[in-house]
């Protein structure tokens, strides 16, 4: 294959103008550090729209006078309104899911690590790279308008269920706010479709030498399993996007039932089903947590290697549970739906199918804790921040299995239980792999260190803060505290529960303002951080062979040339305590999985 992709021609690079270089840029460096700086940006925003929810639920009906004057619109006479309220509730969660965590997960640590990681000096497709990412930014245009058109944003969850979101007239949000809702995500979709086929394309075609598919570190293996899923199921959320705009500004009736009434007004469609919304929606939704969760398995699972010195426990059997669970994803979407009235037998279908897919996490969280198990671990803060991602994942994996079961679910479903269970499993897990992620890489992808008390003060304080906001709402939800409501001091069941709810509201803004120190610590350390050497952690990956901050094209003349599998750590009868997977092959080969020594797990 030829290596010199035209435009990546080293004379011609220094020739780039600004706009080039940094802006319109075909570099998938340039490109992932777009991605992740405008996630950072959408996350600092849908922080703020969850402290507009924790304010709501932790005083009702209170006033806030100095809020009415800065955001008339949303809380007048200082009083948030119910329609501000679930367009918060909705916008925060799409924002989290779609905006932030797979923007930066796939587009911002995807675009970065995989050409770095496989040794190629870019993405397969540079130039739809590059249209991927600037997607993202008018997609993003599109989403905030919607909170300055009349009836203010989307209110009907991220989830979308009709027929709120299919009525114009159901409620304030259903209208303008809706469509733009929906264009938006179909805008957005279309970016991770671009991304997804790059990265697949570039995984299958563009390991350097010696690099063979068994040889790839458990990030592109995650990254790249990923892509396949997110290919296959983002065009359902995409086409049933599309089918709910015609619904709205064309008339056909996908979604809305026949003989509906809004009010007294009967509503001229007919006869579709809402039910038909919650299958396309969840077929994706479903794939779509495991987006969410594989490139933080992957992640953590490097650094956990790296920071207990030790190969990664299992190799084969962490790529073999990523397929299995990218596979049985696709099979487990009615668990969402279990109080939709479906058959028993079809509930009882997708209870067994969603304990098998338990069987692979389990599997991947005891090969982690093997992977620890006597290691020579250092407490650095991606560590810290991996290991809290393994606590986090356990935590909320563990009410996924009670959730699984139809009777249980059909009293959960809908309270604080769930929204407890996927905060813990998901949202906060995934965040943990992002910190985790970016205090690791952040030396390859600047050139300069973060500071690492600051980063052990950040992880201490988001540690205890995501417990304390977070396991309070599964009391809540046994207590039978529904999800998304706006009054619950109306409720005599819920009068007890006020003061645990000030108390979730106090843990959120404190684990909020916890976040300004690694913003801090990722601004000043962008200027002002110690000069990172090239491979500081002592890494085997080749993104560490490279320049801090790798140049375009990532190598020079010529590519590396992979010898050995990605966790020669602490191999034995060797000089220091890793071998990089460039190394000369005259070194002993140690444990890879297949080569002399077995199978990469035992210790000695
Ligand atoms: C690791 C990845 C996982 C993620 C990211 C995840 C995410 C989610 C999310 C977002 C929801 C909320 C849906 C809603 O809006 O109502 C949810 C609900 C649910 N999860 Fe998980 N989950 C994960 C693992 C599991 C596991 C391991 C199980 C079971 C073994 C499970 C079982 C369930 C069930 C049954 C529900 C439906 C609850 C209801 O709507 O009443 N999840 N999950
Ligand atoms: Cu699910």
């Amino acid at each position: 294959m030829a290596h010199a992709l035209p435009h990546l021609d080293a004379r011609t690079v220094g020739e780039l103008s600004f706009w080039r270089r940094y802006i319109f840029s075909q570099d998938h460096k340039v490109i992932g550090i777009q991605y992740a700086l405008t996630s950072m940006a959408m996350a600092v925003l849908g922080g703020v729209l969850a402290l507009f929810i924790r304010l709501q639920l932790g005083w009702p009906g209170r006033s806030w006078p100095l809020l009415g004057r800065l955001f008339p619109g949303g809380m007048p006479e200082g009083q948030m309104s119910q329609a501000f309220y679930l367009a918060a509730v909705t916008m925060h969660g799409t924002i989290m899911i779609f905006f932030v965590l797979t923007t930066l997960l796939t587009g911002g640590f995807g675009n970065f690590l995989i050409p770095l990681m496989i040794g190629a000096r870019d993405m397969a497709f540079p130039f739809l790279n590059m249209l991927s990412y600037w997607l993202y930014p008018p997609a993003i245009v599109i989403l905030l308008a919607s909170f300055f058109v009349s009836g203010g944003a989307a209110g009907g969850g991220w989830t979308a269920y009709p027929p709120l979101s299919a009525l114009p007239q159901a409620a304030p949000g259903s209208g303008l706010g809706q469509t733009l809702w929906l264009v938006a995500l179909a805008v957005l979709i279309v970016a991770f479709l671009f991304g997804s086929l790059n990265y697949i394309t570039t995984v299958l075609q563009l390991r350097t030498r010696g690099m063979s598919m068994l040889r790839l570190p458990l990030t592109v293996w995650a990254l790249f399993v990923t892509a396949i899923l997110s290919l296959l199921a983002f065009p359902v959320l995409l086409a049933a996007a599309i089918m709910l705009l015609f619904d709205r500004l064309g008339g056909t009736s996908f979604f809305v039932p026949a003989g509906l009434l809004v009010g007294t007004t009967p509503v001229d469609h007919a006869g579709g089903d809402p039910l038909l919304w919650q299958h396309l929606f969840w077929f994706l939704g479903h794939p779509e947590v495991y987006v969410l969760i594989l490139p933080p398995m992957g992640m953590v699972s490097d650094i956990l290697a790296n920071n207990a010195r030790k190969p990664i426990f299992g190799y084969r059997f962490m790529v073999g549970s990523m397929v299995a669970i990218a596979f049985l994803s696709f099979l487990v979407w009615g668990h969402h739906m279990y109080t939709s009235g479906m058959h028993p037998l079809l509930g009882t279908a997708f209870m067994t199918t969603t304990l098998v897919i338990a069987v692979p996490s389990a599997i991947k969280t005891f090969n982690w804790l093997a992977t620890l198990w006597r290691g020579k671990i250092r407490f650095t803060s991606a560590m810290l921040f991996a290991l809290g991602f393994l606590s986090l994942f356990v935590t909320g994996g563990l009410t996924g299995i009670v959730l699984a079961q139809p009777p249980v679910d059909i009293y959960f479903h809908d309270t604080f239980f769930v929204v407890a269970h996927f905060h813990f499993v998901m949202a906060s897990a995934a965040i943990f792999a992002a910190f985790a992620g970016t205090y690791y890489w952040f030396p390859k992808m600047f050139g300069r260190m973060l500071d690492e008390r600051l980063g052990r003060w950040h992880f201490w304080l988001t540690f205890a803060g995501i417990y304390a906001t977070f396991f309070p709402m599964h009391y809540a939800g046994f207590m039978g505290m529904m999800r998304r409501i706006y009054s619950p001091q109306l409720y005599a069941h819920l009068q007890g529960l006020a003061p645990l709810n000030v108390f979730v509201s106090l843990a959120a803004f404190v684990l909020f303002a916890a976040q300004s120190i690694f913003l801090y610590n990722f601004f000043r350390s962008l200027f002002r951080g110690p000069r990172a050497e090239r491979n500081p952690w002592g890494a085997t990956t080749l993104e560490w062979t490279a320049p801090s901050p790798p140049p375009h094209g990532n190598w020079g003349p010529a590519l590396p040339v992979v010898q050995r599998w990605a966790y020669e750590y602490s191999p034995p009868n060797a000089a220091q305590d890793f071998l990089p997977q460039t190394a000369p092959a005259a070194v002993p080969v140690g444990r890879e999985p297949g080569a002399l020594g077995g199978d990469g797990e035992r210790r000695r």
